[in-house]
């Protein structure tokens, strides 16, 4: 298929003027077969972009430019046409001021290289929560990242020539190829020339600058969930930085739970988790994002947007996420910022094997005593959900999964207890708006200080955080609505000498068993000012080897605790100002009242 084959002028016409400003010298369309990803990554080894791994099989590693290592929030803004719209836990420029901007940048910018036209799908193709996108690219690395993350094919572009919407993506990693210009492994623009920029009234993408994760895979956190939040906001969804799994218990029954935790808290591992309690059963549906609508029945039905794992690989072992490994083991991954084994296997720190001699992330040779880390701390593998030996069979399913509870959580070493059941969806409301982790500056001053990240949101909230708020509130608010109950969690809290309270990993299914009970209306809760904690002797530690005093600690109200976290909500809300809705002050207030 060409441009010329495209007969919607929206479509054409964008293409267009893109393909006339950034000068490529080719132009392909993505069809997502084997082959065309094949040949990319063919073309890629033979370049020196790629380095084809011996192990697993059909697999490759690659090493990005090392100021291009993540996402970049500082460069990310959000261009509503008015400032307020954004909001303050977003950056913001005027439209028209980035627009000519880019005008500048891109120019030429695609000289020398190969613009890619990637369509793409965000969730199953035929299901009604689906959204369709278009990436342009001049990154041979993002097109076959896609491929494993999306679901790429001219078949979205028929659905487009019918009349179907689609989120508008551009991308150039601003490196052209003009003149003499020798290419490198990872071309990249430096950082003040990157800019990670969004349209929520156009729903329109537009990066420039860099090749790494998020910033350039434009599916993921740039449309799934910037983009996505207005688009849900705008018509009655939801779209949330949520993994989502199955539970199923001994007798059979099954539930569906989401979950939202800030990045690095270990959501791939929950949505993958092996029980350690006999007969209860997880499997995956997503591990980053849910997109949900309700039902006729009134239910809030879930998909995944996501067709593949963007996993952080530092940290990921046979102990912390065996199913991830497994996932990996079988092949068809992208591994970006690992080690390279002399064996033409890859590495990380925590890596079940032991540290050998490798070639570090930065291409240095490497061996333990080499004293520096020899992956990148967010070193990523991508690989196909579909292999994940645990992926439920429904996780394809158009209609999505109908989600019986959602999991707040953070890392929180002292207050905040393990489980904790919101008195109503109000207060759960209030719950996610005030998630928060502990920062770990080095900064004394700030330690114990709370980073707030409402709902998991906080970078990737696409307009006023308040305004979110607000959509919650009536999403609980539908006539006719099933909703699911709302949980925190924390698998993090420490004793007074620093140890973990609880063990986490598998036993985590220890609260899940709990919840899954709660959503039953099992009278396993006792109700305190802060929510419903489980009852005396109603979470189940069979088998566990847990100190008393430690369960005691992690199922407390610790009022005082409670008490000195006021004022930091109290500084946390005014930053929303009058867009705070006032449902949240109440709870606040209620809160305060309840704690005496
Ligand atoms: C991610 C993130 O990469 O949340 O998923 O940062
Ligand atoms: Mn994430």
């Amino acid at each position: 298929m060409q441009v010329s084959d495209i007969t919607n002028s929206n479509l054409k016409t964008w293409l267009q003027k893109w393909i006339d400003l950034c000068e490529p010298t080719d132009v392909v369309i993505c069809d997502g077969s084997k082959a065309q990803y094949d040949q990319l990554c063919n073309m890629m080894v033979k370049s020196g972009a790629f380095i084809k791994l011996d192990k697993p099989a059909n697999s490759y590693h690659t090493r990005s430019d090392k100021t291009d290592v993540a996402r970049v929030e500082d460069r990310t803004y959000i261009c509503s046409a008015r400032q307020e719209d954004a909001g303050p836990t977003n950056h913001w420029k005027d439209p028209k001021e980035m627009r000519a901007e880019f005008d500048v940048l891109f120019k030429g910018s695609m000289k020398g290289r190969t613009l890619y036209v990637i369509p793409f799908s965000m969730g199953p193709i035929e299901s009604p929560i689906s959204k369709y996108g278009i990436e342009i690219t001049d990154s041979p690395y993002v097109v076959v990242n896609m491929c494993i993350m999306t679901r790429v094919g001219t078949a979205i572009i028929k659905k487009i020539e019918a009349g179907a919407p689609f989120v508008k993506c551009m991308h150039s990693v601003g490196y052209p190829l003009d003149g003499d210009t020798a290419d490198v492994p990872w071309p990249s623009a430096p950082v003040e020339k990157k800019y990670i920029t969004h349209f929520p009234e156009d729903r329109e993408i537009i990066s420039f600058g860099s090749g790494y994760g998020g910033n350039a895979l434009l599916g993921k956190k740039c449309f799934a969930l910037r983009i996505a939040s207005v688009q849900a906001r705008d018509e009655g969804w939801m779209a949330e930085h949520m993994l989502i799994l199955k539970l199923t218990s001994p007798k059979g029954e099954v539930k569906y739970v989401a979950a939202a935790f800030p990045s690095a808290c270990g959501k791939t591992n929950l949505a993958m988790m092996e029980p350690s309690i006999p007969g209860w059963k997880v499997e995956t549906i997503g591990d980053d994002i849910a997109w949900m609508k309700f039902g006729p029945d009134g239910q809030l039905y879930a998909i995944n947007p996501e067709a593949g794992f963007f996993g952080v690989a530092p940290g990921t072992s046979m102990k912390s996420n065996p199913n991830a490994m497994r996932t990996i083991n079988r092949g068809n991954s992208i591994f970006t910022n690992t080690a390279i084994t002399l064996d033409g296997g890859v590495w990380w720190e925590d890596h079940d094997d032991k540290p050998a001699q490798l070639v570090d992330w930065r291409r240095r040779p490497w061996t333990p005593a080499s004293g520096v880390k020899a992956a990148h701390p967010n070193a990523r593998f991508t690989t196909p959900a579909g292999q994940c030996p645990v992926i439920a069979p429904e996780w394809e399913d158009p209609k999505g999964v109908p989600i019986s509870a959602f999991l707040f959580g953070g890392r929180r070493k002292t207050v905040v207890p393990l489980v904790n059941e919101a008195l109503d969806w109000e207060h759960g409301v209030f719950l996610g708006a005030t998630m928060a982790s502990e920062t770990t500056a080095a900064n004394l001053a700030e330690v114990g200080k709370l980073r707030f990240d409402p709902f998991a949101m906080l970078p990737f909230c696409g307009y006023h955080m308040g305004d979110y708020f607000k959509h919650w509130l009536k999403i609980g608010k539908k006539a006719g609505a099933k909703l699911p109950k709302i949980f925190y969690v924390n698998w993090f809290r420490r004793g007074e000498d620093g140890h973990f309270l609880w063990p986490g990993f598998g036993d985590n299914s220890r609260v899940l068993e709990w919840v899954f009970n709660r959503c039953n209306d099992a009278p396993t809760a006792r109700k305190t000012p802060i929510g419903y904690l489980p009852a005396e002797g109603t979470l189940n530690v069979k088998g566990l080897d847990i100190p008393a005093s430690d369960l005691k600690d992690l199922l407390e109200v610790d009022v005082q605790g409670w008490k000195a976290v006021v004022p930091q909500i109290e500084e946390h809300f005014a930053k929303f100002g009058d867009r705070l809705p006032k449902e949240m002050m109440q709870q606040l207030e209620a809160l305060k009242a309840r704690l005496g």
